[in-house]
């Protein structure tokens, strides 16, 4: 009983000293088709930009064992990333000015880090959002979903 009113008012205090900032999600890839992340959530209310840090703790170069991060709607997700394949290496697997594309970091090889910014505006609460790795072949095992709140 007593952690029970503990967590109510430890909630309580969090949802009214809420204000809008930059939220971070940090994601990290290695020498695989792999995420460490499986899904990713963030609240509308709390983030009017979100930042993704993508980094690549691997060794191979991105010619081998490119990873990116990119951010559609579900349906559009298989979609965007075979117009990507088609778009080669030097746009970061992505078709120029995709307007599917809602967040896109460029491609980087082992050793490498790379941050995007967005602004929230344009996602909706509730709305089916997959990231993914636009590298030719990775996106089937390299996605996750992202989750969006009020
Ligand atoms: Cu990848």
């Amino acid at each position: 009983m007593k952690i029970k009113t503990f967590l109510g008012l430890s909630l309580f205090a969090l949802s009214s000293n809420a204000f809008a900032e930059n939220c971070q999600i940090d994601v990290s890839v290695m020498d695989a088709m792999t995420y460490d992340k499986t899904s990713m959530e963030i609240s509308l209310a709390k983030c009017d930009k979100v930042t993704v840090n993508l980094k690549h703790t691997g060794k191979m170069p991105k010619t081998a064992m490119g990873h990116n991060w990119v951010l559609t709607s579900t349906a559009d997700q298989v979609a965007a990333a075979a117009d990507g394949v088609q778009a080669g290496a030097e746009n970061n697997y992505l078709k120029t000015g995709d307007s599917r594309v809602l967040a896109f970091t460029k491609l980087i090889g082992g050793g490498e880090s790379v941050s995007v910014t967005f602004d929230t505006k344009a996602l909706k609460a509730g709305g089916d959002y997959t990231y993914f790795c636009s590298f030719p072949g990775h996106s089937f095992l390299m996605k996750g979903k992202f989750a969006v709140k009020a």
